[in-house]
């Protein structure tokens, strides 16, 4: 067996981490998606003068804003500040992250010779930000975790294919089914950046990792099952081995869920649009389905998520009714063995303009709420 050098610590304590498990938490684990950023008034002021894919490879910057929010709202996870283009950016993509829009790809890739002259990965590429780990790792206490991510080859395909964001995904999924070999020919060159980007991470020490397909919401099942799901299953396969939890989510994957789960993960991210029982039943049942000498403990999976990211906007108690809605569906499905435990989060990202008092006040409110039964 190889043995790699690892960082990670040792938390016995940690809400999310027992969570993830399936152990009972000393208190419900908050975090939220998009912690980091706009919302606070600290972020705004450390990024006046700085670009973001710049602040991504700071190690002093990208620290500092990753212990923003923890400080700030008190919530069980930071989350590593980067973003899912900065593996494509080390390795010299020449792409930017444009304010106001998202990343932009100088050259879409959408030709055999483009695929093949997607550059490889090396570690050393992302050294800034495994020392802006091992920052953060000093500043947390052992009840915070640290979750590293990585974008999903097929999230991270369509911003390489379409050249930017994109409303539909046509030129993504007209490769899928016009091509569909040079559709596996792209994936497979994209698989190595995204594992070794997880893996630099897991290395410097990060406690969990989340996987974001947040594009993924706008396949048809089918065709996430035969384009998509066999190379996240590699990638997330590939760190099986490190011990740490693995989360993967997307926005719109009511009908993906259970896919998602077999893509081989412990905890599945739940957008806001479906209730947490409900997507549990989905997701145990698929497992089920896929594996029925499964026993029904081992097809429960723990559940991340789910308000709605624009209900922080309408005042105190309406929050804390959506909140005590979520903690009872997730409960449901614990009491049901159709989940494992509950990650309380946003469905998607904290929207730019949200107060960031009304996110306190909600990790709050959370924390206040016995954790979940088992
Ligand atoms: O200047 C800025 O502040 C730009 C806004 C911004 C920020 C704060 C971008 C551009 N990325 C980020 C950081 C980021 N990106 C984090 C930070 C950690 C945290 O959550 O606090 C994370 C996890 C991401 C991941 C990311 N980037 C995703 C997956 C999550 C999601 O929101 O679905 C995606 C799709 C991106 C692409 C991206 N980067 C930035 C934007 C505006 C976008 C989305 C553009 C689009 O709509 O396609």
């Amino acid at each position: 067996m190889i043995r790699r050098m690892t960082n990670r610590r040792v938390l016995t304590d940690a809400p999310l981490l027992d969570a993830a498990a399936g152990r009972t938490p000393s208190r419900r684990p908050v975090w939220f998606m998009r912690q980091a950023g706009r919302s606070l008034p600290e972020y705004r002021e450390i990024r006046a003068n700085i670009g973001m894919l710049e602040s991504c490879f700071r190690p002093d910057l990208l620290a500092e804003i990753t212990m923003q929010p923890v400080r700030r709202h008190d919530v069980d996870a930071a989350i590593l500040f980067s973003d899912i283009v900065v593996p494509l950016k080390a390795a010299g993509v020449d792409l930017d992250i444009v304010p106001g829009r998202g990343p932009v790809v100088a050259h879409p890739v959408r030709t055999a010779a483009d695929i093949d002259a997607l550059p490889g990965f090396d570690p050393d590429q992302v050294a800034a930000v495994v020392e802006g780990i091992g920052a953060i790792l000093g500043e947390l206490t052992d009840r915070q975790a640290l979750i590293g991510f990585a974008g999903a080859p097929f999230t991270l395909a369509s911003y390489l294919i379409e050249g930017g964001p994109s409303r539909n995904h046509e030129r993504t999924k007209a490769l899928m089914h016009s091509e569909p070999a040079l559709w596996d020919r792209l994936m497979s060159r994209i698989d190595p950046l995204i594992t070794g980007f997880l893996r630099a991470q897991i290395d410097a020490g990060v406690d969990a990792v989340q996987l974001f397909d947040s594009w993924a919401g706008f396949l048809t099942e089918r065709d996430y099952r035969r384009h998509v799901l066999p190379h996240s299953a590699r990638i997330l396969g590939a760190i099986a081995d490190a011990g740490v939890p693995r989360i993967h989510f997307g926005v719109g994957t009511g009908e993906l869920l259970g896919a998602m789960a077999a893509a081989g993960t412990e905890v599945v991210g739940v957008d806001w649009r479906m209730p947490l029982d409900i997507a549990a039943r989905r997701i145990s049942a698929a497992l089920q389905d896929d594996d029925p000498a499964d026993g029904r403990g081992d097809s429960a999976r723990a559940l991340q998520g789910n308000l709605d990211p624009a209900i922080l906007f309408a005042g105190e108690s309406a929050v804390q009714a959506e909140v005590r809605r979520i903690l009872a569906e997730a409960d449901r499905a614990i009491d049901r063995g159709d989940a494992r435990g509950h990650i309380f989060n946003l469905g998607h990202g904290v929207l730019p303009d949200t107060d960031a008092d009304a996110i306190t006040r909600t990790v709050d409110f959370v924390h206040a709420q016995p954790p979940a039964p088992r």
